[in-house]
């Protein structure tokens, strides 16, 4: 047995994050510190967000962010707080922000790193006034062009990806990742300011418990998933009969999916001329999330192909997203194949 799987032992996140960079024996150690540096931030956010009752950070800033969506104020300290953090450590060399139109170059007067890290810093946050869970989804590329990082360098598929993750602000708060030798997820424990390991080698479980989907939406979607979600409900012989939860914050019903088992998808509202693609965005939300699936044993697809395997064309393209046990996806794409 290893010294890591020991009853009882406590497993910092700094330490989960030095043992897993062993395995990478070319390692320098900059990946370790970028992710040092992102649950620091998850720390920071979390701290505002469980004080996002209170009246002084409640209420909207009045202005749309690139999605046309209301900006909240929790939104832009997030976002700045993920930039901020990051712009002067020499790790990375150009961001991208769910909140921004274009890239986030690191300014000239701070060396330009090796990474390229784009985040969603507050998905959700339409939630923030009900008190329900909201999260932030990062993910790590390698720079791939010559210069200080551009545009090329966020535009890489999910199969290139180094790392991802996400930090949940639910009832604990908690940072799920990957670095591409499975998932582990850390509960803060406020008491000491510190992640701690909590759910070792997550694998979504075989048998799948939930579908989860914005069933307000039917009216406009495709017959191939109405089909579909007939079937998760168990309305056709030898099909699943799941019971359907559904929270409207990303983080929060993908963490579900992960670990009760099930499937979380925002299809095409084909018949919506507002969401001919569905509402989440491929860097930002599905190649992270379906890259931890996949490391999870899951899957994640657009309908008619893996998600890591679709070369975006710009940052903020949406796209039809199933995502959780693998099984379960794939019927989708049976569906969608089948019936349109
Ligand atoms: P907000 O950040 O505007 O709350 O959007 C959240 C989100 O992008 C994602 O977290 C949810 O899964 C999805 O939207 C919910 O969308 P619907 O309200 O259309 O179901």
């Amino acid at each position: 047995m290893e010294e890591t799987d020991q009853p009882g032992q406590i497993i910092t996140i700094e330490r989960h994050i030095l043992e897993e960079q062993s395995s990478f024996p070319e390692a320098t150690g900059t990946l370790t510190y970028l992710l040092y540096d992102i649950a620091l931030v998850g720390k920071i956010i979390a701290s505002k967000t469980s004080r996002a009752g209170l009246a002084e950070i409640l209420g909207r800033t009045g202005d749309t962010n690139i999605q046309d969506e209301q900006v909240q104020k929790l939104d832009r300290f997030a976002d700045a707080t993920f930039f901020r953090m990051n712009d002067h450590t020499g790790r990375v060399a150009v961001m991208a922000s769910e909140e921004h139109a274009n890239i986030l170059p690191i300014p000239e007067k701070y060396p330009a790193g090796k990474y390229v890290l784009l985040f969603d810093p507050l998905d959700g946050s339409s939630n923030i006034d009900y008190n329900i869970s909201l999260g932030t989804i990062f993910s790590i590329y390698r720079k791939v062009s010559a210069g200080r990082g551009g545009l090329e360098d966020c535009l890489q598929k999910g199969r290139q990806l180094v790392a991802a993750g996400y930090l949940l602000y639910g009832t604990s708060t908690m940072l799920v990742y990957s670095a591409g030798l499975g998932v582990n997820g850390f509960t803060l424990d406020p008491t000491v300011g510190e992640f701690l390991l909590s759910h070792p080698a997550i694998r979504i479980p075989e048998t799948p418990q939930y579908y989860s989907v914005n069933q307000g939406n039917e009216k406009y979607w495709s017959k191939g998933v109405r089909e579909y979600t007939a079937w998760l409900q168990g309305m056709q012989p030898g099909s699943h009969s799941l019971s359907a939860r559904y929270v409207g914050s990303l983080v929060a019903d993908f963490h579900r999916t992960l670990l009760a088992g099930g499937v979380f998808y925002y299809p095409a509202d084909s018949h919506d001329p507002r969401k001919p693609h569905g509402k989440l965005r491929l860097l930002y939300e599905a190649i992270p999330l379906a890259f931890l699936a996949e490391q999870a044993g899951g899957k994640g697809s657009d309908g008619s192909q893996d998600i890591l395997d679709i070369q975006p064309q710009t940052l903020h393209q949406r796209i039809p997203f199933f995502v959780g046990s693998r099984d379960l996806v794939e019927q989708a794409e049976t569906f969608i194949q089948k019936y349109g």
